[in-house]
């Protein structure tokens, strides 16, 4: 089954979003296989966000993330990549529609709460780099109720 990473960045948790996230993935039906609260070190934030570093916005982006907590999360399901992009709205709050989590909860691009995963290489890379210990198999009983 498809996986996907999402980080509640540090505005997300400061603000006490992290409930309210993490139940929109559950209503929808994904499963959770990892979750931890990780104060983020500068070389770390920078080999997340690499694609970016030519970016002019790398530096305020790195600084951002390293500025609190953030909790780092894998989500399992059917198509979870895509809809858990959609989940989270477009890149730029104001852009993002009203139900999503940045179209509910956020005004600037470069406090937008939350990231999630563009692809499943991505994903994949993400997961390697955020759980080098893996994640946990568990399978909810749920399934034959959220699956045909
Ligand atoms: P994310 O990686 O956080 O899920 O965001 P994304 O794929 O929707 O957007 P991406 O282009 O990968 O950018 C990563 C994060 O950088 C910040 N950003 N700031 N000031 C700006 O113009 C700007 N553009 C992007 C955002 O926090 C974005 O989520």
């Amino acid at each position: 089954m498809e996986q996907t990473f999402i980080m509640i960045k540090p505005d997300g948790v400061q603000r006490g979003l992290v409930g309210e996230i993490i139940a929109r993935f559950e209503k929808k039906g994904f499963t959770l296989k990892g979750l931890k609260l990780v104060s983020v070190e500068r070389s770390f934030a920078e080999k997340h966000y690499a694609d970016l570093s030519a970016k002019p916005f790398f530096n305020g982006l790195v600084e951002y993330i390293i500025s609190g907590p953030v909790i780092a999360m894998v989500w399992e399901g059917k198509k979870v990549v895509l809809t858990g992009r959609k989940i989270i709205g477009a890149t730029n709050p104001a852009d993002s529609a009203p139900g999503t989590i940045r179209g509910d909860f956020a005004i600037d691009i470069g406090r937008n709460v939350i990231h999630g995963s563009d692809s499943v290489e991505s994903a994949r890379k993400e997961i390697a780099l955020w759980f080098p210990e893996g994640v946990v198999g568990w399978q909810t009983s749920l399934q034959p109720w959220i699956y045909e």
